[in-house]
């Protein structure tokens, strides 16, 4: 079933990710960012008690967007050239407030993280009960990931906005892909690939140590 035009469909997210990683195993920078604004648009969808996630989010995304479009735009078409590039010329900050321009690496590592956090609660809601609460899979999801780095004041506005999430099935159906059933389906498909991108990122940044870039 095709998506209305404009409305917020998993499938582009799902065909974002899958197109993001290449034959030589890198992350294309242009489908993985196409693949947040789709989220991004979801997230809009929830209503105003996100707005603070959507904000950071799309500050995050605009970083990277401006960079993929600058003077440097070829050291930024995946997630390899641009560690390659960045670590190459003394640009990923060791310290934040240096006065310098926030790095690729480091705005990448905070929507990487993030990507942890959508992973396991898509998951969560691929394998709970009909009955089961959004708020719940999401909040565990949460605080099993995403959580560990952020302060009290976050954890609490994002506990108190993950409980007016409204129950499993209509979230299922607010996703666009058909029914429940389907919405499912679409969830098994597409979460390989997400597991893929953030499978492929974590390795790049361990070896690099770069997991904890302040
Ligand atoms: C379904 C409900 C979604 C709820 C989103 C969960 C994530 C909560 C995260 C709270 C972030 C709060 C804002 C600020 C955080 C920053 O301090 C932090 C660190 O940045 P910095 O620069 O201070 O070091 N930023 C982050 O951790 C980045 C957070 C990005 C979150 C992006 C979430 C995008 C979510 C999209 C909706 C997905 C819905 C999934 C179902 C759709 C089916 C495909």
């Amino acid at each position: 079933m095709a998506a209305a035009r404009g409305a917020f469909s998993l499938r582009e997210v799902l065909a974002a990710f899958q197109t993001c990683v290449t034959e030589r195993r890198e992350v294309l920078l242009g489908p993985y960012l196409c693949g947040w604004r789709g989220l991004i648009r979801f997230l809009h969808s929830l209503g105003a008690i996100f707005s603070f996630v959507s904000k950071d989010a799309v500050a995050k995304v605009q970083i990277m967007e401006n960079y993929c479009r600058g003077e440097q735009r070829e050291k930024y078409v995946s997630l390899q050239s641009m560690v390659e590039y960045e670590l190459a010329n003394g640009l990923v900050n060791a310290q934040r407030r240096s006065g310098r321009p926030d790095s690729g690496c480091r705005t990448v590592l905070r929507l990487h993280r993030a990507l942890c956090w959508l992973q396991l609660f898509l998951e969560g809601l691929r394998t709970g009960q009909e009955d089961s609460r959004t708020s719940v899979i999401c909040t565990d999801s949460y605080n099993a990931s995403l959580a560990t780095y952020h302060p009290w004041v976050i954890r609490k506005a994002a506990t108190v906005a993950f409980c007016t999430l409204p129950p499993r099935n209509t979230f299922l159906e607010i996703m666009n892909v058909g029914t429940p059933e389907e919405a499912v389906a679409m969830l098994g498909e597409a979460l390989p690939y997400i597991r893929d991108v953030y499978g492929i990122t974590q390795e790049l940044f361990a070896q690099h140590k770069l997991l904890d870039l302040p």
